[in-house]
């Protein structure tokens, strides 16, 4: 007998017509033994293809490759330890979605694949029609149509193994989104395992991380072998599937099934069609609504404008609320300290700088609850969903979606984990598309700058303009995208597979601990980042103070002055004197002939420098800009936006401009830093720069020249 030299490992759920499939390839030539150690029966058999013999290892049934069986055990080990040329998996057309679980499961380990659909005759009879082609290019692995009852396919099948058998690719792990709790999960525990020993003949460090979370024990006591490695491991394990418990009130295993389940679900209603009606479930009967092209749409815009209402009707109350104590910390700090640099750092630069966007800590965190609740009820997903049609047409792909959402297409989002999310994007041309877009979105930190301008000068329409201006960006960063894929990034697009996990009633607790988590993310930054670049634009905008001989004219006319009124108006004066010869002042100032036509003032300008680091610094800028030019004299605590709409240079059309620049202009340094992690070089970065500033800088001047010959702006 000739050596056989490929190797086809033959998988399947029981009952899927493995036997009917191994007898119809091998023929006679079989023989039966056990697998090593165990009383599994294993059967291998031979088959002559192109005059090459080919050995068929037939595997246990299963429905899955966890450890919870023997029989998984088994056929898992196998595939892992004796790594056959190709798994064959024997699927039942005609329960396409049961079977195809352990389907994926060979696909998350990155086994080389390919699908025998059997059953075909029966799936017929039911009234199915699988689009064969679609399936496997969902799938990204060949799909042959088979009946091992009568031996029909079973030609193409061998051709089809064969072929993936020879062209011995490395091990290709698929990766699926498990939800944003999982995930997160999964990459703390990656990083941990990544260039581990344990792993040895062992895989992906992402699989094994799935599996710690699955809780399965086989993996759980070989990595055991590695004491030091298990002592950290563990406990992050230990503390993520608690997390997830507690948000998602259920076993991280089900939370990983259902998505999985939701993956295949998404795959299933694209390759097939029901020739009579079926019987559905409850997320299948509210998709056929939701996600239906016509109702769909129109039922996610009203979701969002409702989320728009909720959070500035919630948020108002408090938002006043913290106004009103920043505003009187600052006078009560000013009334305790002698007046001097000292007072007006913590009053102008601390409390003004900072305490601006702390203000709108409640608009955030209430942006966050809702997006919780779409994310926690599966919502989100039949978003994504939904928003893949309008994409593709745009030359991004389906998970771009997730990318945008998280980077702020729902206001409050934040561009970093955006470019993150972009991993998932296997097309490079389309990731890096995505990538340069993600940063158009209303991100969490642009959200105090347009709270601000808002309320100063949009009060009775805070929701409409907010709703407008994310419309606004989604537009703009389609548009750009479509432009970038068709200049810069041209490529093919690969098909896209959304994962669709079932709907679930969120929980109360997993709502609270989600919102809390991101509105600490983004307070965290806000201490640090924020408190340091509000510091530094503070001095920008003190030093270095007033000539000595102005100094001393102020000094002589304010002993001279007779009236409280001339003191106040004379120390305003000398106030805003002080700040135009600052640095900073005289950098606004310098490029305030570039600026003009878009409408900003020269303090608009220095904000606009400031926010260059991250984009909450404009609101502390402008408050630290405005207080200082403004030191004396404010009747009660007027808040900054109060302050806006009294200076001569604002009016509405200079404020809807500026939310215009600011929604375009260059990402914040945070982004950038990410972006070139992740795409490897600075020229990207450098790239998005330019190109967002070009861009905010044309649309600002088409909004305000345009609004000024349309007469508005004053
Ligand atoms: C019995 N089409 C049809 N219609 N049937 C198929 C096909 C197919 O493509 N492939 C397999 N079957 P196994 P596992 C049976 O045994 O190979 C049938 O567990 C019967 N037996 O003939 O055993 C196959 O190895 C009496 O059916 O699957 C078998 O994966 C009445 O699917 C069953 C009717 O196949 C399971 C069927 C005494």
């Amino acid at each position: 007998m000739s050596q056989p030299g490929l190797t086809i490992a033959l998988a399947g759920n029981p009952n899927a017509g493995k036997t009917s499939l191994f007898n119809a390839l091998t023929g006679a030539r079989q023989h039966v033994g056990n697998y090593p150690g165990v009383t599994v029966e294993k059967k291998e058999g031979e088959v002559r293809h192109q005059g090459q013999v080919v050995r068929v290892v037939d595997l246990p049934g299963t429905y899955s490759l966890t450890a919870y069986s023997l029989e998984e055990l088994v056929a898992r080990n196998y595939v892992i330890g004796e790594r056959p040329d190709v798994v064959v998996d024997v699927v039942d057309a005609a329960n396409l979605e049961r079977n195809l679980y352990l389907a994926v499961q060979f696909m998350e380990l990155g086994a080389p694949l390919v699908i025998a659909l059997n059953m075909m005759d029966v799936a017929e009879a039911r009234g199915m029609k699988i689009d064969v082609a679609k399936l496997s290019q969902l799938l990204g692995v060949p799909v042959v149509p088979t009946v091992a009852r009568t031996g029909k396919g079973m030609e193409e099948l061998m051709a089809a193994a064969v072929e993936v058998a020879r062209a011995q690719r490395p091990w290709r792990p698929l990766v699926i989104s498990y939800g944003s709790d999982v995930d997160e999960g999964l990459k703390e525990l990656t990083s941990l395992l990544e260039g581990k020993e344990v792993r040895h003949g062992l895989l992906d460090a992402r699989w094994l991380a799935l599996k710690c979370l699955e809780a399965d024990q086989e993996v759980l006591e070989k990595l055991q072998s590695d004491p030091h490695l298990a002592q950290r491991l563990l406990p992050v394990c230990r503390r993520v599937a608690d997390h997830v418990r507690q948000t998602m009130d259920d076993e991280p295993e089900s939370v990983i099934a259902d998505y999985r389940y939701g993956f295949i679900s998404a795959i299933a209603r694209q390759a097939i069609t029901w020739e009579r009606e079926v019987r559905m479930d409850f997320s299948d009967k509210v998709d056929r609504v939701l996600t239906n092209r016509l109702i769909g749409p129109l039922f996610l815009v009203g979701v969002l404008y409702a989320v728009y209402q909720f959070v500035f009707w919630a948020s108002e109350g408090p938002v006043a609320g913290l106004e009103a104590g920043f505003g009187w910390l600052g006078e009560a700090v000013t009334g305790l300290m002698p007046e001097g640099a000292l007072r007006s750092l913590l009053v102008d630069g601390v409390i003004g700088g900072v305490g601006g966007v702390l203000v709108f800590v409640p608009l955030i965190m209430f942006m966050f609850f809702a997006i919780a609740i779409m994310e926690d009820s599966g919502y989100m997903a039949r978003v994504a969903y939904l928003m893949d049609r309008v994409l593709r047409a745009f030359g991004l792909h389906g998970n771009s979606v997730i990318s945008l959402i998280v980077g702020g297409g729902i206001s409050g989002g934040c561009a970093v984990p955006g470019i993150m999310a972009t991993r998932t994007l296997k097309d490079p041309q389309a990731r890096l598309a995505t990538m340069l877009v993600v940063p158009f979105m209303n991100c969490g930190a642009k959200m105090p700058v347009f709270g601000l301008l808002i309320a100063a000068f949009f009060a009775d329409k805070k929701p409409e303009v907010m709703f407008g201006l994310t419309l606004f960006a989604w537009a703009l960063a389609l548009i750009a995208a479509r432009i970038l894929r068709s200049t810069l990034l041209k490529g093919e697009q690969a098909p896209f597979v959304m994962e669709l996990p079932p709907y679930r009633t969120p929980t109360l607790k997993g709502l609270l601990i989600h919102m809390w988590e991101r509105t600490w993310q983004y307070l965290k930054k806000a201490g640090t980042m924020l408190l340091s670049v509000s510091i530094v634009m503070w001095a920008l905008m003190s030093f270095p103070g007033l000539p000595e001989e102005r100094a001393s004219h102020y000094e002589q006319a304010l002993a001279q002055a007779e009236s409280e009124q001339a003191k106040t108006e004379l120390k305003n004066q000398q106030a805003s004197e002080e700040l135009a010869g600052s640095l900073a002042g005289r950098i606004g100032q310098a490029v305030s002939l570039i600026t003009a036509p878009l409408g900003f003032e020269w303090r608009t300008n220095v904000a606009l420098l400031g926010g260059l680091a991250a984009k909450e610094v404009i609101v502390s800028t402008l408050g630290t800009a405005y207080s200082l030019g403004k030191t004396e004299g404010e009747e009660g605590a007027a808040s900054l936006a109060e302050r806006l709409k009294e200076e001569p240079g604002w009016n509405a059309l200079n404020a809807l401009s500026l939310m215009v620049f600011v929604l375009i202009y260059s990402p914040c340094l945070a982004t950038l830093v990410v972006m070139r992690r992740e795409t490897g070089s600075w020229r990207w970065p450098a790239f998005s720069v330019v190109y967002t500033t070009a861009v905010a800088y044309l649309m600002a001047l088409i909004v305000h020249q345009g609004g000024r010959l349309l007469g508005l702006g004053g």
